[in-house]
C-alpha cells in the first residue's frame, strides 16, 4: 500500500542504502527529454519558445549533476506536418488539425522514450500536449494501469460544445475519458486518442478556477480534487497523499503527473498564459514532485504553459527556474544535496 510504502521510506531516508535505491530506480530507466515546442492549444503565443528556454538555462546538465549514474537522452524537439489546414473552426475548436498533428507525432515520440525504457519527460508547449503523452504511454498498458496527478490552477474539462473560447488546452482531459466521449461529436482526426482512461484515475491538485460546465462535470462524476482551500486545511503532504491513495491506492499503477506551471503562484512563475492568484508556492510545488518520485511509481511528466514572451525579464527568469526545479524533483533531486 502506497501510504505504508511511503513512511517506510520516510523513516529510512537517512539511510545511504535507501538513497541508492532511489539511483538505481532512476537508473535502471533513464530518462528521456522530449520538447514540444507548440502554442497552437493556447489563447496566447509563446509556449512554443518554453522547451528551449529551459535547454537554454540548463535543465538536461543540472539533470546529469542530480547522479554520476544518471542516464538523459534529449530526443530533440517534436515537429509535425499537416496534410491540409482549413484555417476554420472546426465544431468550435481552433487550430484543431495542429493539436491532432501534433499530438500525433508527440504520442509516437513517447511510445519510443517507454520503448527505450526511459521516463518520458515532455517540455511544453500549452497543456494540449498532454493529450499526446498520455495517449503514447497508455500504449503498452490496459487502460487501468496509468494513473494521472494533474496539477493545475484549472481543470482543463471543457468539450468543445462546452468551451468558450475553443481553445484546446482546456479541454484534455475530456479528450482522453471515457466518460466524456459522449459529450464530443465525431471527429475523424483525433480517432487515434481513443479515450480509453476513466476519470476515477486522475486526481487534480491546485484548483482554483473552474468554468460552470466544468463544476458540472466535477458535481456529476465525483471526480477527485483537492483544491487551494485544501492544501490550506491539510497542507501540501496530507494532500499528495491523500490523493496518491484515490487513484493509486495499492501502489500498482504508474503514475503520470501533467504539472502545468500556471498551478504555481503567479509570484513564482507569472510568465504562463492564464495565471490565478492564490496558487501553490514554490516549495509545495517541488515537494509535491519529491513525493511523487518517492513513490517509485513515477514514470512519466509534462510540464508545460512555460511561456517566456510573457511578463518581464525577471518573471521569465523565475518560471523557467521553478520549472526547472520541479522537472529536477522529478528526477530524484535532493534538496540537501546529491550523492
Ligand atoms: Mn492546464
Amino acid at each position: 500500500m502506497w501510504a505504508l510504502k511511503t513512511s517506510q521510506n520516510f523513516s529510512k531516508l537517512s539511510s545511504s542504502a535507501f538513497l541508492r535505491s532511489l539511483h538505481s530506480e532512476t537508473t535502471a530507466k533513464g530518462i528521456g527529454i522530449i520538447g514540444v515546442p507548440f502554442d497552437k492549444g493556447a489563447g496566447k503565443v509563446g509556449t512554443n519558445e518554453g522547451p528551449n528556454a529551459l535547454r537554454d538555462a540548463g535543465l538536461i546538465d543540472e539533470i546529469r549533476d542530480i547522479s554520476v549514474n544518471i542516464d538523459v537522452k534529449d530526443y530533440g524537439d517534436v515537429h509535425y506536418e499537416l496534410t491540409k489546414s482549413s484555417g476554420r473552426r472546426i465544431n468550435n475548436l481552433r487550430n484543431l488539425e495542429h493539436v491532432a498533428a501534433c499530438n500525433k507525432a508527440l504520442a509516437e515520440k513517447i511510445e519510443e522514450i517507454t520503448n527505450d525504457n526511459r521516463m518520458p519527460i515532455a517540455l511544453g508547449g500549452d497543456h494540449s500536449i498532454a493529450v499526446g503523452s498520455i495517449t503514447g504511454l497508455r500504449r503498452k498498458m490496459k487502460s487501468d494501469d496509468l494513473c494521472v496527478l494533474w496539477v493545475d490552477a484549472h481543470i482543463d474539462l471543457n468539450t468543445s460544445s462546452s468551451s468558450l473560447t475553443g481553445n484546446m488546452h482546456g479541454m484534455p482531459v475530456s479528450l482522453l475519458v471515457k466518460e466524456l466521449r459522449k459529450e464530443w461529436p465525431t471527429i475523424p482526426i483525433l480517432e487515434w486518442c481513443q479515450a480509453q482512461m476513466s476519470l476515477k484515475n486522475f486526481c487534480w491538485i491546485g484548483l482554483r478556477s473552474t468554468d460552470y460546465y466544468e463544476k458540472l462535470m466535477m458535481e456529476k462524476y465525483g471526480i477527485n480534487y483537492f483544491d487551494m482551500r485544501d492544501i490550506e486545511r491539510m497542507g501540501i503532504e496530507k494532500v499528495v497523499q491523500r490523493a496518491l491513495e484515490k487513484i493509486n491506492l495499492d501502489g500498482k499503477k504508474k503514475l503520470h503527473v501533467s504539472f502545468d506551471i500556471d498551478a504555481l503562484d503567479p509570484l513564482y512563475a507569472n510568465s504562463t498564459g492564464t495565471p490565478v492568484m492564490g496558487g501553490l508556492t514554490l516549495r509545495e510545488g517541488v515537494f509535491l514532485m519529491e513525493q511523487a518520485y518517492n513513490t517509485g511509481t513515477l514514470s512519466s511528466l509534462d510540464l508545460v504553459e512555460v511561456n517566456p514572451l510573457l511578463g518581464n525579464e525577471r518573471d521569465v527568469e523565475n518560471t523557467v527556474n521553478a520549472a526547472k526545479l520541479i522537472i529536477q524533483a522529478a528526477c530524484g533531486s535532493n534538496r540537501t544535496g546529491n550523492l
